[in-house]
């Protein structure tokens, strides 16, 4: 397939203020251009050293002072309180942060979480459940802000109501007795990006000083989980809690390491990303987020939470085969399509909680967006994945008419509509992209963000890239960009789907390897881009081939 090589973030980097960078921290000039793209001169000291120090007061949140009155009042008086979560790991591990640090406060505190066919969000029947139990305080954690309806609902059932959320605000925010959420207009607090599971953490902070330190692990899995940027206030949540996790970690983070194989070397932002999250969310969308929420709370005996993270990671290993097989099914559909710049694909039998994640892969396979639909109460019932550059959420709100529900934002997008209408939608979506996109969009684009030469590739700069560390969403890992390499060696690895490579350029050779590409589409000389690493074996410096331009 065709890649595109394009550098990350177009930045001018001033060779003078490279050179300052460079000395005042001591660092290589590299390096020091690397940080320059990811952040400005003046946040460069605390960008490499994260620090719990220079975390935000929590009662610059507009509705602190008052939260934390309103909820210390109903610990001290004895009344019930009921948490309200959401089913993925952001919702999941904001509700144990929340849980966890009422209960040490002696609070009379349950949580209630929504099953995936209930939907996102809170809803009267979860409003009149949790009026049932007898709650005089409602907490929402990582939802609420969308609900006036519900909370509403929730106060003329005589309920006082904090919403913890941190979803853009709709114009028309509830009637609540609190509301935190860093994107709500005119709010006072300075950083704007945290998680729902941030939120809550900020929340227990103010409620219960550094004790809620010890939860900065489960905060940091939110925040990885959320995708939210890894910068400012997130970057220290996810550094200090991976650094938690793997000298201290929580006991129910502890166990489900231990059975998902991760411990056998340091746990890092991808370790959370793909070992972790996968796990917790599998709870809500295959079964039941009650489980990943236990496991999380680990407040059972120790062989309950052992079946618990037992039972996630069966729950995963279902989820991906169920995945596989839409993407293969996916894959086989999307051929009649190969010309058009769009897939709409469905299938009545495909699992309408796992197309999101097959629309990803078949996006990233073909640089075009991916609906796919699976059928559910009548309606189909699908996700969108896009490339970048093609927002889908434009698209789709340019024909609403044709659709019963959507929602989402430029990059991924869920969406109903019915039956008779899907044909139509495929056709109005294929008009759209011709007429508002160029060729240029759907060819696959490869983001670097320096080009190098292989003699420059070093055990000390994999040394100094470290310090960029942890990696995610707004600080993507290195790739560099290095031309013309010559392939004076290959071998098949992993059944042949994977290669081993010897590489040259400029008098320079190095091992590669290249993941799900096999040594026969590997060509004598081309572009690549690559990330380096040391090889736990032999202690060298080798480089991942991330990207190969024919
Ligand atoms: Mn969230």
């Amino acid at each position: 397939m065709r890649v595109i090589f394009k550098k990350r973030n177009n930045i001018p980097t001033d060779t003078e203020t490279v050179r300052r960078i460079a000395e005042t921290f001591n660092l290589s000039g590299k390096l020091a251009e690397l940080l320059l793209v990811r952040c400005i001169p003046e946040e460069i000291g605390a960008f490499l050293n994260p620090d719990i120090r220079n975390m935000h007061d929590p009662f610059l949140f507009y509705d602190m002072k008052t939260a934390v009155q309103i909820i210390s009042a109903h610990i001290s008086d004895g009344k019930k309180i009921a948490i309200f979560g959401d089913y993925d790991s952001d919702g999941v591990s904001a509700a144990a942060i929340l849980y966890l640090t009422l209960k040490k406060m002696n609070a009379d505190v349950s949580v209630f979480l929504p099953s995936r066919s209930e939907g996102y969000g809170l809803s009267l029947t979860a409003v009149s459940k949790i009026a049932q139990s007898g709650a005089e305080l409602l907490i929402t954690v990582d939802c609420g802000i969308s609900s006036a309806h519900e909370v509403r609902a929730a106060r003329e059932a005589g309920m006082a109501v904090v919403i913890t959320d941190h979803h853009e605000c709709p114009d028309e925010l509830p009637v609540a007795d609190a509301i935190l959420n860093p994107k709500r207009k005119g709010e006072t607090y300075p950083f704007r990006d945290l998680a729902g599971g941030g939120v809550a953490f900020k929340l227990a902070i103010a409620l219960a000083g550094k004790n809620a330190f010890e939860l900065i692990d489960l905060a940091a899995v939110a925040t990885i989980g959320d995708v939210v940027p890894l910068l400012g206030e997130n970057r220290i949540i996810a550094a200090k809690g991976l650094y938690k996790l793997n000298v201290a970690p929580i006991l129910g983070l502890d166990i489900l390491m231990e059975e998902a194989a991760l411990k056998k070397r340091p746990v890092d932002s991808e370790g959370i990303a793909f070992g972790l999250v996968p796990r917790i969310n599998a709870s809500g969308r295959m079964e039941d987020p009650r489980t990943a929420f236990e496991l999380l709370c680990g407040q059972k005996d120790r062989a309950q939470l052992e079946a618990f993270a037992k039972k996630l990671c069966a729950l995963n290993t279902k989820r991906q085969s169920v995945q596989e097989s839409i993407i293969k099914e996916g894959l086989f559909m999307a051929e009649a399509y190969a010309k058009e710049r769009v897939l709409v694909l469905q299938n009545d039998d495909w699992d309408t909680g796992i197309v999101g994640l097959a629309a990803s892969a078949l996006t990233g396979a073909f640089a075009k967006p991916a609906l796919l639909f699976g059928f559910r109460d009548g309606l189909y019932v699908g996700s969108a994945r896009s490339v970048p550059g093609v927002n889908i959420y434009e698209a789709l709100k340019n024909n609403e008419d044709l659709l019963e529900s959507f929602g989402g934002h430029a990059a991924a997008a869920g969406m109903s509509v019915k039956k008779e209408n899907l044909s139509r939608l495929r056709e109005a979506l294929k008009r759209y992209m011709l007429d508002n996109y160029a060729e240029e969009d759907f060819i696959k684009k490869a983001f670097y963000d320096m080009e190098t030469s292989l003699l420059e590739v070093t055990g000390d700069l994999v040394g100094e890239i470290k310090k960029l560390m942890p990696f995610g969403c707004g600080n993507e890992s290195v790739k560099l960009l290095l031309r013309e390499v010559d392939v004076i060696e290959k071998r098949p690895i992993g059944n042949g789907s994977h290669s081993r490579l010897r590489i040259a350029q400029g008098g320079a050779v190095m091992d590669a390897v290249a993941f799900k590409t096999k040594c026969d589409e590997i060509p004598a000389r081309m572009d690549v881009l690559a990330s380096p690493q040391i090889n736990d074996y032999n202690g060298n410096v080798e480089v991942v081939l991330d990207a190969i331009s024919i």
